[in-house]
């Protein structure tokens, strides 16, 4: 086996890559899916991912980890969890969460089993030397039994754990057999010894899906929120919140609504030391296998979101304020001036408003070829109130069959469309009136320009771009 390489090496040897991020978290190479164990421990973020370290595929799931002062800027640490050969978790570490266990750190998370990872456990372990290392709890699983109600044993992962009073509580992703997607409540003195209390919340198999994973449950102002990730067999609304009450463990839903559109999934949420609800979502590629191979990465982390309900329940993400310091030089632009702009870049921080009040289409195109052939849209049409972000690649799709994702973004009478984009490489992340997220990836990328057009320019209340520096010191 050759020497392995040190991170910051890797990185370096990476960095040209037009289509890698320059400000989103992923790790030095190899593959990246859902983020982890999310902890503030001595005022740092801790972040933990599922990573294959061997390579740019998923498989043999380990837990990778870094470590960051300001959500921003991090630091890799050593592989925090690797499968145990013989042990509950010896087909890989799958997702989970990190707890102060009484002032000791403590990883919940299933463990699996079996060729095709089908026997699904719940884990913990526990650090003495402040997060670095990780020693498994030797009586692992704590938790082996689904609720028979389940009417299956496949699906039964993900743990989300929270404290109230002494008493933990867990959230697990699973799904009740022909009827839809479940997040199954257990309670526990000790996070070792775990009751079976009820299902927090079934869905509706066809409106829902079929299974839920990575469920994440907590209180937003005065509603309680829940979060799963389900598969819908596309990316269309597979990240799904519900808002409601909480009593006596049982959960009533009085509102639901999509957290993202598009390639954002799994995402894990954590409470931090100024109270701020905070989000990372997994960003999956858009390529086939052999281009992830051929990079040598797969997988991004979005920019950390601040989650707040808004006068009708429904969830609003904001990308962290810290982010701003990222930004340097500065383009405004006002109303008359959108038809001809002098930005090009593909790290850059977008932040626009429309008029909506003549039917017609608005937006931002990003990522120009210099002839404006090649483009990703990011447009808003009026008259249907749908937002699309649309892939033009002549050489890849005919102009008239572009690759595109369309959603509806219902706007008030007279409400403006406020877009927020963060381009990053192949990475953009959209935000339109803080309510509707359409993550999406671009490739290709064109290879001759990156500039920036306004879509309906006499629409054009007002546009800033900023662009972004890297967070590696490379
Ligand atoms: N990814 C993990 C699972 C989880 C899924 C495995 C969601 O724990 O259900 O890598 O992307």
């Amino acid at each position: 086996m050759l020497p392995k390489e040190p991170a910051l090496t890797t990185r370096q040897r990476l960095a040209g890559d037009r289509h890698r991020p320059r400000y989103h978290f992923q790790p030095p190479s190899n593959w990246m899916n859902d983020p982890n164990g999310l902890i503030q421990w001595n005022g740092q973020y801790h972040l933990f991912y599922q990573h294959n370290p061997n390579g740019p595929l998923w498989a043999d799931m380990h837990w990778g980890h870094a470590v960051s002062d300001d959500l921003l800027h991090w630091t890799d640490l050593p592989v925090a969890l690797a499968p145990t050969p013989g042990g509950p978790d010896e087909a890989g570490v799958f997702s989970g969460c990190a707890v102060n266990n009484n002032g000791v750190p403590t990883l919940i998370y299933t463990g699996t089993r079996g060729e095709h990872n089908e026997i699904q456990t719940q884990c913990i372990a526990s650090s003495d030397d402040a997060l670095l290392t990780w020693r498994k709890y030797p009586g692992n699983p704590v938790l082996d039994r689904m609720p028979d109600e389940a009417g299956q044993t496949r699906d039964f992962r993900d743990p989300f754990v929270w404290q109230d009073g002494d008493t933990w509580y867990m959230a697990l992703g699973s799904r009740i057999q022909d009827v839809g997607g479940a997040v199954f409540l257990y309670r526990s003195p000790d996070l070792i010894h775990w009751e079976y209390l009820n299902p927090l919340l079934v869905g509706d198999i066809h409106r829902h899906g079929v299974t839920w994973e990575c469920p994440n449950f907590f209180k937003l102002g005065d509603q309680w929120v829940l979060i799963i990730s389900s598969h819908m067999g596309n990316y269309t609304a597979s990240v799904l919140y519900f808002a409601g009450s909480y009593e006596n463990h049982r959960f009533t839903p009085r509102c639901e609504g999509v957290l993202d559109y598009g390639t954002l999934y799994a995402p894990l949420t954590l409470l931090d030391d100024r109270e701020r609800r905070i989000l990372f979502g997994w960003l999956r590629e858009d390529r086939p296998a052999e281009a992830q191979k051929a990079a040598g990465w797969s997988g991004v982390q979005s920019i950390p979101r601040v989650l707040s309900l808004d006068a009708h329940n429904r969830l609003n993400t904001a990308p962290i304020p810290e982010l701003a310091t990222l930004r340097g030089r500065h383009y405004h632009y006002g109303p008359q001036d959108g038809a001809a702009l002098a930005v090009s870049g593909l790290a850059l921080d977008i932040v626009a408003a429309f008029e909506t009040t003549a039917a017609g289409l608005c937006g931002i195109s990003v990522a120009c070829s210099g002839d404006g052939r090649k483009r990703t849209d990011i447009v808003y049409d009026v008259a249907t109130q749908r937002l699309a972000v649309r892939k033009i690649t002549p050489e890849l799709f005919d102009i008239t069959t572009t690759q595109a994702r369309d959603v509806p973004h219902p706007l008030a009478a007279g409400e403006p469309l406020q877009l927020r984009i963060l381009l990053d490489g192949s990475v953009v992340e959209i935000i339109a009136n803080g309510r509707t997220s359409l993550t999406s990836r671009i490739y290709p990328l064109p290879t001759d320009g990156d500039h920036v057009q306004v879509i309906g320019a006499p629409a054009l209340q007002s546009l800033d771009i900023w662009e972004m520096s890297s967070i590696w010191h490379l």
